[in-house]
Protein backbone atom coordinates (compact mmCIF):
# COMPACT_ATOMS: atom_id res chain seq x y z
CA UNK A 1 0.00 0.00 0.00
CA UNK A 2 1.24 2.99 -1.16
CA UNK A 3 0.77 6.29 1.47
CA UNK A 4 1.47 10.12 0.57
CA UNK A 5 0.76 12.87 2.85
CA UNK A 6 0.68 16.28 1.98
CA UNK A 7 1.42 18.78 4.42
CA UNK A 8 2.87 22.30 4.83
CA UNK A 9 4.22 20.80 7.90
CA UNK A 10 5.93 17.74 7.33
CA UNK A 11 7.90 17.53 10.11
CA UNK A 12 4.62 17.17 11.71
CA UNK A 13 4.55 13.49 9.72
CA UNK A 14 7.87 12.54 11.41
CA UNK A 15 6.43 10.35 14.28
CA UNK A 16 5.42 7.67 10.97
CA UNK A 17 9.07 6.73 10.88
CA UNK A 18 8.97 5.52 14.46
CA UNK A 19 6.76 2.53 15.61
CA UNK A 20 5.11 -0.28 13.42
CA UNK A 21 4.55 2.13 10.79
CA UNK A 22 8.51 2.98 10.43
CA UNK A 23 9.06 -0.82 10.42
CA UNK A 24 6.44 -1.70 7.86
CA UNK A 25 8.01 1.26 5.64
CA UNK A 26 11.19 -0.12 6.26
CA UNK A 27 10.60 -3.29 5.63
CA UNK A 28 8.50 -2.20 2.30
CA UNK A 29 5.03 -3.24 3.83
CA UNK A 30 3.83 0.32 3.35
CA UNK A 31 5.37 2.65 0.85
CA UNK A 32 5.22 5.96 3.14
CA UNK A 33 5.67 9.34 1.44
CA UNK A 34 5.72 12.79 2.82
CA UNK A 35 5.77 15.30 0.71
CA UNK A 36 5.64 19.41 1.46
CA UNK A 37 2.48 21.34 -0.25
CA UNK A 38 4.87 24.46 -0.58
CA UNK A 39 7.58 22.56 -3.30
CA UNK A 40 4.16 23.55 -5.65
CA UNK A 41 4.18 26.97 -5.10
CA UNK A 42 5.19 29.21 -7.82
CA UNK A 43 5.61 32.82 -5.82
CA UNK A 44 8.41 34.08 -3.61
CA UNK A 45 6.22 33.38 -0.63
CA UNK A 46 5.28 30.18 -1.51
CA UNK A 47 1.62 30.87 -1.06
CA UNK A 48 -0.49 28.58 0.30
CA UNK A 49 -3.71 30.32 1.30
CA UNK A 50 -5.99 33.24 0.42
CA UNK A 51 -8.94 35.08 1.86
CA UNK A 52 -12.58 33.61 1.83
CA UNK A 53 -14.18 34.39 -1.27
CA UNK A 54 -17.81 35.97 0.16
CA UNK A 55 -15.94 37.64 3.30
CA UNK A 56 -15.42 35.98 6.73
CA UNK A 57 -12.69 34.82 9.36
CA UNK A 58 -9.63 33.20 8.61
CA UNK A 59 -7.77 31.52 5.33
CA UNK A 60 -8.67 29.27 2.73
CA UNK A 61 -5.84 27.21 1.07
CA UNK A 62 -5.60 27.68 -2.88
CA UNK A 63 -7.41 25.48 -4.89
CA UNK A 64 -3.95 25.58 -7.92
CA UNK A 65 -1.96 24.65 -5.74
CA UNK A 66 -3.58 21.92 -4.39
CA UNK A 67 -4.78 21.13 -8.38
CA UNK A 68 -0.30 20.94 -9.19
CA UNK A 69 0.68 18.72 -5.73
CA UNK A 70 -2.62 16.06 -6.31
CA UNK A 71 -2.20 15.68 -9.91
CA UNK A 72 1.16 14.79 -9.30
CA UNK A 73 0.48 12.28 -6.98
CA UNK A 74 -2.55 10.89 -7.94
CA UNK A 75 -0.65 9.57 -10.89
CA UNK A 76 2.40 8.52 -8.74
CA UNK A 77 3.70 4.58 -9.98
CA UNK A 78 2.41 1.88 -7.41
CA UNK A 79 4.52 -0.48 -6.17
CA UNK A 80 2.27 -3.23 -9.00
CA UNK A 81 4.37 -0.73 -11.44
CA UNK A 82 0.73 0.92 -12.36
CA UNK A 83 0.94 4.56 -13.53
CA UNK A 84 -2.73 6.48 -13.72
CA UNK A 85 -3.31 8.65 -16.67
CA UNK A 86 -3.43 12.31 -15.31
CA UNK A 87 -6.90 13.54 -14.27
CA UNK A 88 -7.65 15.35 -17.50
CA UNK A 89 -10.92 16.56 -17.77
CA UNK A 90 -13.85 16.24 -15.12
CA UNK A 91 -17.02 14.28 -16.67
CA UNK A 92 -20.24 14.96 -16.49
CA UNK A 93 -22.20 13.94 -12.99
CA UNK A 94 -23.61 10.77 -14.01
CA UNK A 95 -21.52 9.07 -15.96
CA UNK A 96 -17.98 9.38 -13.38
CA UNK A 97 -16.62 5.72 -14.23
CA UNK A 98 -13.85 5.06 -11.65
CA UNK A 99 -10.50 5.36 -12.75
CA UNK A 100 -9.95 2.06 -13.57
CA UNK A 101 -6.91 -0.04 -12.38
CA UNK A 102 -5.50 0.35 -8.90
CA UNK A 103 -7.97 1.87 -6.43
CA UNK A 104 -6.84 5.05 -5.19
CA UNK A 105 -8.22 7.32 -2.61
CA UNK A 106 -8.05 10.77 -1.49
CA UNK A 107 -8.53 11.16 2.03
CA UNK A 108 -9.03 14.83 2.96
CA UNK A 109 -8.98 15.28 6.70
CA UNK A 110 -11.71 17.90 8.06
CA UNK A 111 -13.87 18.32 11.07
CA UNK A 112 -16.54 18.45 8.74
CA UNK A 113 -16.32 15.25 7.29
CA UNK A 114 -17.81 12.18 8.15
CA UNK A 115 -16.64 10.45 10.93
CA UNK A 116 -13.87 7.81 10.65
CA UNK A 117 -14.52 4.71 12.15
CA UNK A 118 -13.04 1.39 12.38
CA UNK A 119 -15.66 -0.04 9.31
CA UNK A 120 -13.70 3.00 7.33
CA UNK A 121 -10.28 1.96 8.80
CA UNK A 122 -11.20 -1.60 7.37
CA UNK A 123 -12.68 -0.26 3.95
CA UNK A 124 -9.87 2.19 3.20
CA UNK A 125 -7.41 -0.76 4.30
CA UNK A 126 -8.44 -2.60 1.01
CA UNK A 127 -6.97 0.75 -1.19
CA UNK A 128 -3.75 0.06 -3.05
CA UNK A 129 -2.76 4.38 -2.73
CA UNK A 130 -4.30 6.66 0.04
CA UNK A 131 -3.18 9.98 -0.51
CA UNK A 132 -4.07 12.18 2.84
CA UNK A 133 -4.81 15.98 1.83
CA UNK A 134 -3.68 18.14 5.25
CA UNK A 135 -5.51 21.63 4.98
CA UNK A 136 -4.52 24.05 7.57
CA UNK A 137 -6.47 27.46 8.74
CA UNK A 138 -10.48 27.56 7.44
CA UNK A 139 -9.80 24.25 5.23
CA UNK A 140 -9.06 23.70 1.61
CA UNK A 141 -11.23 25.08 -1.15
CA UNK A 142 -14.23 22.92 -2.13
CA UNK A 143 -13.07 22.57 -5.52
CA UNK A 144 -9.80 20.52 -5.27
CA UNK A 145 -12.48 17.63 -3.88
CA UNK A 146 -15.78 18.13 -5.98
CA UNK A 147 -12.53 18.02 -8.81
CA UNK A 148 -10.70 15.07 -8.30
CA UNK A 149 -13.96 13.10 -7.48
CA UNK A 150 -15.34 14.42 -10.92
CA UNK A 151 -12.16 13.03 -12.33
CA UNK A 152 -13.39 10.12 -11.21
CA UNK A 153 -10.94 9.45 -8.17
CA UNK A 154 -12.76 8.30 -5.07
CA UNK A 155 -12.54 11.55 -2.46
CA UNK A 156 -13.88 10.94 0.94
CA UNK A 157 -13.72 13.86 3.54
CA UNK A 158 -13.02 12.22 6.72
CA UNK A 159 -13.42 13.59 11.01
CA UNK A 160 -12.40 11.68 13.27
CA UNK A 161 -14.70 13.22 15.89
CA UNK A 162 -16.44 16.03 16.83
CA UNK A 163 -13.87 18.67 18.22
CA UNK A 164 -11.86 20.66 16.20
CA UNK A 165 -7.99 20.64 15.52
CA UNK A 166 -5.90 23.23 14.22
CA UNK A 167 -4.92 21.28 10.66
CA UNK A 168 -5.35 17.64 9.48
CA UNK A 169 -2.20 16.41 10.17
CA UNK A 170 -2.75 14.85 13.22
CA UNK A 171 -6.36 13.45 12.05
CA UNK A 172 -4.06 11.65 9.23
CA UNK A 173 -1.94 10.33 11.46
CA UNK A 174 -4.83 8.71 13.35
CA UNK A 175 -6.35 7.52 10.64
CA UNK A 176 -2.77 5.89 9.18
CA UNK A 177 -2.26 4.22 12.16
CA UNK A 178 -5.61 2.49 12.57
CA UNK A 179 -5.65 1.24 8.50
CA UNK A 180 -1.96 0.14 8.51
CA UNK A 181 -2.33 -2.06 11.57
CA UNK A 182 -4.90 -3.39 9.55
CA UNK A 183 -2.53 -4.55 6.77
CA UNK A 184 -1.18 -8.15 6.80
CA UNK A 185 2.24 -8.35 8.61
CA UNK A 186 2.15 -4.83 10.03
CA UNK A 187 0.63 -5.97 13.16
CA UNK A 188 2.97 -8.90 15.35
CA UNK A 189 -0.41 -10.62 16.92
CA UNK A 190 -3.20 -10.36 14.03
CA UNK A 191 -5.41 -12.57 16.43
CA UNK A 192 -5.47 -9.06 19.21
CA UNK A 193 -7.39 -7.70 16.33
CA UNK A 194 -10.60 -9.66 16.56
CA UNK A 195 -11.35 -9.13 20.30
CA UNK A 196 -10.30 -5.34 20.47
CA UNK A 197 -13.27 -2.85 20.94
CA UNK A 198 -15.26 -2.16 17.33
CA UNK A 199 -14.07 -4.85 15.57
CA UNK A 200 -16.95 -7.05 14.72
CA UNK A 201 -18.83 -7.71 17.60
CA UNK A 202 -20.13 -3.37 18.35
CA UNK A 203 -18.91 -3.84 21.91
CA UNK A 204 -16.56 -2.53 23.43
CA UNK A 205 -13.25 -4.52 24.69
CA UNK A 206 -13.83 -5.67 28.12
CA UNK A 207 -10.93 -4.94 31.40
CA UNK A 208 -8.10 -6.89 31.12
CA UNK A 209 -5.53 -8.10 33.75
CA UNK A 210 -2.31 -9.53 34.20
CA UNK A 211 -0.11 -10.20 37.07
CA UNK A 212 0.12 -9.97 40.14
CA UNK A 213 -3.21 -11.39 41.00
CA UNK A 214 -3.19 -8.80 44.40
CA UNK A 215 -2.33 -5.58 43.51
CA UNK A 216 -2.77 -2.37 46.22
CA UNK A 217 -5.67 -3.76 47.37
CA UNK A 218 -7.16 -5.14 44.05
CA UNK A 219 -7.23 -8.92 44.78
CA UNK A 220 -8.46 -10.72 40.91
CA UNK A 221 -9.13 -13.78 42.98
CA UNK A 222 -11.59 -12.08 45.50
CA UNK A 223 -13.17 -9.59 42.74
CA UNK A 224 -12.86 -11.97 39.42
CA UNK A 225 -12.54 -15.70 40.49
CA UNK A 226 -13.79 -16.84 36.89
CA UNK A 227 -11.00 -15.62 35.25
CA UNK A 228 -9.04 -17.57 37.36
CA UNK A 229 -11.13 -20.87 37.63
CA UNK A 230 -9.11 -22.04 34.11
CA UNK A 231 -12.55 -22.99 32.84
CA UNK A 232 -12.62 -21.23 29.10
CA UNK A 233 -16.56 -21.57 28.53
CA UNK A 234 -16.89 -19.33 32.04
CA UNK A 235 -13.96 -16.86 31.43
CA UNK A 236 -15.54 -15.98 27.47
CA UNK A 237 -18.93 -15.72 29.16
CA UNK A 238 -18.06 -13.73 32.11
CA UNK A 239 -16.05 -11.24 29.60
CA UNK A 240 -18.48 -11.19 27.52
CA UNK A 241 -21.29 -9.97 30.28
CA UNK A 242 -18.32 -7.78 31.15
CA UNK A 243 -18.09 -6.01 27.65
CA UNK A 244 -21.56 -5.58 27.28
CA UNK A 245 -21.80 -4.13 30.66
CA UNK A 246 -19.37 -1.63 29.68
CA UNK A 247 -20.58 -0.57 26.63
CA UNK A 248 -24.13 0.02 28.21
CA UNK A 249 -22.72 2.12 30.35
CA UNK A 250 -20.28 4.02 28.31
CA UNK A 251 -21.38 3.63 24.65
CA UNK A 252 -25.81 2.79 24.68
CA UNK A 253 -25.51 4.18 21.20
CA UNK A 254 -23.61 0.79 20.33
CA UNK A 255 -26.18 -1.20 22.40
CA UNK A 256 -28.70 0.53 20.35
CA UNK A 257 -27.55 -0.88 17.09
CA UNK A 258 -27.11 -4.43 18.21
CA UNK A 259 -28.96 -7.17 16.41
CA UNK A 260 -30.68 -9.39 18.22
CA UNK A 261 -30.20 -12.61 15.77
CA UNK A 262 -26.58 -12.27 16.82
CA UNK A 263 -27.14 -12.33 20.55
CA UNK A 264 -27.48 -15.76 22.58
CA UNK A 265 -29.50 -15.99 25.76
CA UNK A 266 -26.73 -15.55 27.92
CA UNK A 267 -25.96 -11.82 26.03
CA UNK A 268 -29.56 -10.77 26.31
CA UNK A 269 -29.27 -11.65 29.88
CA UNK A 270 -26.52 -9.54 30.28
CA UNK A 271 -28.18 -6.38 28.86
CA UNK A 272 -31.64 -6.88 30.55
CA UNK A 273 -29.37 -6.61 33.50
CA UNK A 274 -27.57 -3.38 32.30
CA UNK A 275 -30.99 -1.81 31.13
CA UNK A 276 -31.41 -2.93 27.77
CA UNK A 277 -33.48 -5.72 26.20
CA UNK A 278 -33.64 -7.54 22.76
CA UNK A 279 -36.31 -9.16 21.60
CA UNK A 280 -35.50 -11.90 19.31
CA UNK A 281 -37.38 -10.77 16.68
CA UNK A 282 -36.85 -6.97 17.48
CA UNK A 283 -34.59 -5.14 14.84
CA UNK A 284 -32.31 -3.94 17.85
CA UNK A 285 -32.15 -3.52 21.79
CA UNK A 286 -34.86 -1.28 23.25
CA UNK A 287 -34.17 0.21 26.62
CA UNK A 288 -35.59 -1.42 30.12
CA UNK A 289 -36.72 -0.53 33.10
CA UNK A 290 -36.87 -2.41 36.27
CA UNK A 291 -38.36 -0.59 38.85
CA UNK A 292 -40.81 -0.78 42.29
CA UNK A 293 -44.47 -0.36 41.33
CA UNK A 294 -46.51 2.42 42.02
CA UNK A 295 -49.85 3.50 42.24
CA UNK A 296 -49.88 4.86 38.64
CA UNK A 297 -49.12 1.44 37.02
CA UNK A 298 -52.20 0.03 38.37
CA UNK A 299 -54.26 -0.33 35.60
CA UNK A 300 -51.35 -1.46 33.42
CA UNK A 301 -50.51 -4.05 36.12
CA UNK A 302 -53.88 -5.71 36.06
CA UNK A 303 -54.07 -5.46 32.52
CA UNK A 304 -50.19 -7.31 32.38
CA UNK A 305 -51.44 -9.53 35.63
CA UNK A 306 -54.35 -10.60 32.92
CA UNK A 307 -52.77 -11.39 29.81
CA UNK A 308 -49.82 -13.02 31.50
CA UNK A 309 -51.62 -15.65 33.66
CA UNK A 310 -53.14 -17.91 31.14
CA UNK A 311 -49.61 -18.13 29.65
CA UNK A 312 -48.35 -20.38 32.40
CA UNK A 313 -51.73 -22.03 33.35
CA UNK A 314 -51.63 -26.07 32.19
CA UNK A 315 -54.17 -26.69 29.06
CA UNK A 316 -56.55 -28.05 31.11
CA UNK A 317 -57.66 -25.49 32.65
CA UNK A 318 -60.39 -23.76 30.75
CA UNK A 319 -60.75 -20.05 30.03
CA UNK A 320 -63.63 -19.76 32.52
CA UNK A 321 -61.42 -21.31 34.93
CA UNK A 322 -58.91 -18.96 34.38
CA UNK A 323 -61.26 -15.99 34.05
CA UNK A 324 -62.31 -16.68 38.02
CA UNK A 325 -59.10 -17.31 39.20
CA UNK A 326 -57.66 -13.64 37.76
CA UNK A 327 -60.80 -12.07 38.93
CA UNK A 328 -60.07 -13.08 42.30
CA UNK A 329 -56.52 -13.14 42.83
CA UNK A 330 -55.11 -10.84 40.22
CA UNK A 331 -57.71 -7.64 40.11
CA UNK A 332 -57.24 -4.50 40.10
CA UNK A 333 -58.16 -4.41 43.92
CA UNK A 334 -55.75 -6.91 44.72
CA UNK A 335 -52.98 -5.42 43.30
CA UNK A 336 -54.18 -1.98 44.88
CA UNK A 337 -53.72 -3.83 48.04
CA UNK A 338 -50.66 -5.05 47.20
CA UNK A 339 -49.57 -2.01 46.57
CA UNK A 340 -50.48 -0.46 50.11
CA UNK A 341 -48.75 -2.89 51.55
CA UNK A 342 -45.07 -2.75 53.01
CA UNK A 343 -44.76 -6.53 53.31
CA UNK A 344 -45.24 -6.88 49.71
CA UNK A 345 -42.51 -5.71 46.76
CA UNK A 346 -44.05 -5.09 43.34
CA UNK A 347 -41.90 -4.72 40.60
CA UNK A 348 -42.37 -3.99 37.27
CA UNK A 349 -40.27 -3.85 33.80
CA UNK A 350 -41.16 -1.13 32.02
CA UNK A 351 -40.43 -0.67 28.29
CA UNK A 352 -40.04 3.59 28.51
CA UNK A 353 -39.29 4.18 25.11
CA UNK A 354 -41.85 1.31 23.63
CA UNK A 355 -40.84 -1.89 21.19
CA UNK A 356 -41.28 -0.41 17.61
CA UNK A 357 -43.13 -3.30 15.50
CA UNK A 358 -40.73 -5.81 13.71
CA UNK A 359 -39.47 -5.95 10.54
CA UNK A 360 -42.62 -6.59 8.27
CA UNK A 361 -45.18 -7.07 11.13
CA UNK A 362 -47.48 -4.30 11.38
CA UNK A 363 -48.28 -1.26 14.00
CA UNK A 364 -50.58 -3.53 16.15
CA UNK A 365 -47.45 -5.60 16.98
CA UNK A 366 -45.75 -2.37 18.53
CA UNK A 367 -45.46 -1.24 22.21
CA UNK A 368 -45.82 2.22 23.12
CA UNK A 369 -43.60 4.02 25.25
CA UNK A 370 -43.89 3.10 28.95
CA UNK A 371 -45.51 0.03 28.41
CA UNK A 372 -45.46 -2.62 31.34
CA UNK A 373 -44.09 -5.65 30.20
CA UNK A 374 -43.29 -7.88 33.23
CA UNK A 375 -43.89 -7.98 37.09
CA UNK A 376 -42.65 -9.86 39.76
CA UNK A 377 -44.78 -9.65 43.33
CA UNK A 378 -42.69 -11.05 46.58
CA UNK A 379 -45.11 -11.30 49.85
CA UNK A 380 -43.23 -11.47 53.32
CA UNK A 381 -44.65 -13.57 56.05
CA UNK A 382 -44.98 -10.68 58.76
CA UNK A 383 -48.20 -10.21 60.40
CA UNK A 384 -49.82 -6.65 60.50
CA UNK A 385 -50.95 -4.77 64.01
CA UNK A 386 -54.26 -7.00 63.62
CA UNK A 387 -52.14 -10.26 63.71
CA UNK A 388 -52.62 -10.83 59.78
CA UNK A 389 -51.23 -11.87 57.19
CA UNK A 390 -51.25 -9.75 53.82
CA UNK A 391 -53.43 -11.01 51.52
CA UNK A 392 -53.20 -13.31 49.08
CA UNK A 393 -50.23 -15.06 50.39
CA UNK A 394 -50.38 -18.57 49.70
CA UNK A 395 -50.10 -21.51 52.77
CA UNK A 396 -46.50 -21.85 52.91
CA UNK A 397 -46.09 -25.99 51.99
CA UNK A 398 -44.35 -27.79 54.68
CA UNK A 399 -41.56 -28.40 52.63
CA UNK A 400 -40.04 -25.23 52.80
CA UNK A 401 -37.68 -24.84 55.71
CA UNK A 402 -36.77 -21.44 57.10
CA UNK A 403 -33.68 -21.54 58.75
CA UNK A 404 -32.39 -18.47 61.23
CA UNK A 405 -30.25 -15.69 59.76
CA UNK A 406 -26.86 -15.23 60.17
CA UNK A 407 -25.47 -14.21 63.69
CA UNK A 408 -28.88 -15.88 65.13
CA UNK A 409 -31.11 -13.34 63.16
CA UNK A 410 -34.74 -13.98 63.02
CA UNK A 411 -35.85 -16.49 60.67
CA UNK A 412 -38.38 -14.80 57.97
CA UNK A 413 -39.90 -16.67 54.79
CA UNK A 414 -41.69 -14.91 52.18
CA UNK A 415 -43.44 -16.11 48.74
CA UNK A 416 -42.32 -15.29 45.49
CA UNK A 417 -45.68 -15.39 44.59
CA UNK A 418 -45.44 -13.89 40.76
CA UNK A 419 -42.53 -13.29 37.57
CA UNK A 420 -44.85 -12.63 34.63
CA UNK A 421 -43.13 -11.65 31.25
CA UNK A 422 -45.60 -10.48 28.42
CA UNK A 423 -45.06 -13.63 25.95
CA UNK A 424 -43.47 -11.31 22.54
CA UNK A 425 -40.80 -10.94 25.33
CA UNK A 426 -40.09 -14.16 26.01
CA UNK A 427 -36.16 -14.77 26.48
CA UNK A 428 -35.52 -11.53 26.90
CA UNK A 429 -33.77 -12.17 30.08
CA UNK A 430 -36.62 -9.77 31.48
CA UNK A 431 -37.64 -13.09 33.61
CA UNK A 432 -34.33 -13.46 35.27
CA UNK A 433 -33.84 -9.80 35.42
CA UNK A 434 -36.76 -9.47 38.11
CA UNK A 435 -35.77 -12.71 39.44
CA UNK A 436 -32.56 -11.23 40.35
CA UNK A 437 -33.95 -7.83 41.84
CA UNK A 438 -36.58 -10.18 43.76
CA UNK A 439 -33.62 -11.55 45.27
CA UNK A 440 -31.90 -9.06 46.04
CA UNK A 441 -35.02 -6.77 47.66
CA UNK A 442 -36.01 -9.91 50.15
CA UNK A 443 -31.67 -10.18 51.02
CA UNK A 444 -32.05 -6.54 52.08
CA UNK A 445 -35.91 -7.58 54.15
CA UNK A 446 -33.70 -10.14 56.25
CA UNK A 447 -35.72 -13.23 54.45
CA UNK A 448 -34.15 -16.59 55.20
CA UNK A 449 -36.34 -17.93 53.13
CA UNK A 450 -37.87 -16.84 49.11
CA UNK A 451 -40.19 -19.98 48.01
CA UNK A 452 -42.36 -20.31 45.07
CA UNK A 453 -45.46 -22.54 43.42
CA UNK A 454 -44.96 -23.23 39.39
CA UNK A 455 -46.82 -25.77 37.31
CA UNK A 456 -45.20 -28.76 37.35
CA UNK A 457 -45.40 -29.03 33.72
CA UNK A 458 -43.98 -25.69 33.29
CA UNK A 459 -40.29 -26.84 32.45
CA UNK A 460 -38.87 -23.66 31.29
CA UNK A 461 -40.32 -21.88 34.41
CA UNK A 462 -38.58 -24.16 36.62
CA UNK A 463 -35.09 -24.17 34.83
CA UNK A 464 -35.31 -20.23 34.93
CA UNK A 465 -36.32 -20.51 38.37
CA UNK A 466 -32.96 -23.04 38.75
CA UNK A 467 -30.80 -20.19 37.06
CA UNK A 468 -31.75 -17.87 39.57
CA UNK A 469 -30.39 -20.27 42.34
CA UNK A 470 -33.67 -21.91 43.63
CA UNK A 471 -33.68 -25.70 44.25
CA UNK A 472 -37.13 -28.02 44.30
CA UNK A 473 -38.36 -29.03 47.54
CA UNK A 474 -41.68 -30.66 47.02
CA UNK A 475 -44.67 -30.53 45.28
CA UNK A 476 -48.12 -28.59 46.13
CA UNK A 477 -51.52 -28.60 45.38
CA UNK A 478 -53.03 -25.30 43.93
CA UNK A 479 -55.88 -24.39 42.89
CA UNK A 480 -57.14 -22.69 39.84
CA UNK A 481 -61.09 -21.42 39.20
CA UNK A 482 -62.09 -24.61 41.30
CA UNK A 483 -59.29 -26.61 39.63
CA UNK A 484 -56.63 -28.54 41.83
CA UNK A 485 -53.23 -27.96 39.22
CA UNK A 486 -50.27 -29.81 40.67
CA UNK A 487 -47.02 -27.76 41.08
CA UNK A 488 -43.48 -27.57 42.27
CA UNK A 489 -42.24 -25.99 45.19
CA UNK A 490 -39.01 -24.47 45.15
CA UNK A 491 -36.84 -22.50 47.53
CA UNK A 492 -33.85 -20.07 47.72
CA UNK A 493 -32.04 -19.03 50.90
CA UNK A 494 -31.18 -15.47 49.95
CA UNK A 495 -28.40 -15.65 53.14
CA UNK A 496 -26.63 -19.19 51.87
CA UNK A 497 -24.93 -18.38 48.87
CA UNK A 498 -25.25 -21.59 46.64
CA UNK A 499 -22.33 -22.85 44.56
CA UNK A 500 -22.79 -22.06 40.50
CA UNK A 501 -24.77 -24.20 38.93
CA UNK A 502 -22.86 -26.34 36.62
CA UNK A 503 -23.67 -27.37 32.94
CA UNK A 504 -26.09 -30.36 34.02
CA UNK A 505 -27.79 -27.91 36.54
CL1 LIG B 1 -9.97 15.44 10.19
N1 LIG B 1 -9.43 17.90 10.94
C1 LIG B 1 -9.48 18.92 11.80
N2 LIG B 1 -8.89 20.06 11.50
N3 LIG B 1 -10.15 18.86 12.95
C2 LIG B 1 -10.73 17.70 13.24
C3 LIG B 1 -10.70 16.61 12.40
C4 LIG B 1 -10.02 16.74 11.24
N4 LIG B 1 -11.39 15.59 12.96
C5 LIG B 1 -11.84 16.07 14.09
N5 LIG B 1 -11.44 17.34 14.27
Amino acid sequence: MRLDVVTIFPDYLRVLDLSLIGRADAEGLLDLHVHDLRDWTHDRHRTVDDTPIGGGAGMVMKPDVWGAALDDIVCAALPGGAVAKAPGTPVAEGDQARQEGPRRVLVIPAPSGEVFTQRTAEDLAGADQLIFACGRYEGIDARVGAYYAACGVEVRELSIGDYVLNGGEAAALVMIEAVARLRPGVLGNPESIVEESHAGTGLLEYPVYTRPVAWRGYDLAATEPVLLSGDHARVARHRRDQAIARTAERRPDLIARLRPAELDAGDRAALARNGWVAPAGAAHPVPLVVRPAVDGDLVALADLAARTFPDACPSSLTPEQIAAHIAVNLSPQRLALWLEDPRVVLTVAELPQGLPAPPGETDAEALPAGALVGYSAVVAEILDADGALPAGLDPRPPAVSVPPGPDGAQALAAELSKVYVDARLRSAGIAATLLAEAVSVVDNMGVTALWLGTNAANRRAQKAYRHAGFRKVGTRTYEVGGSRCRDVVMVLHPQVKLPRPGRSG
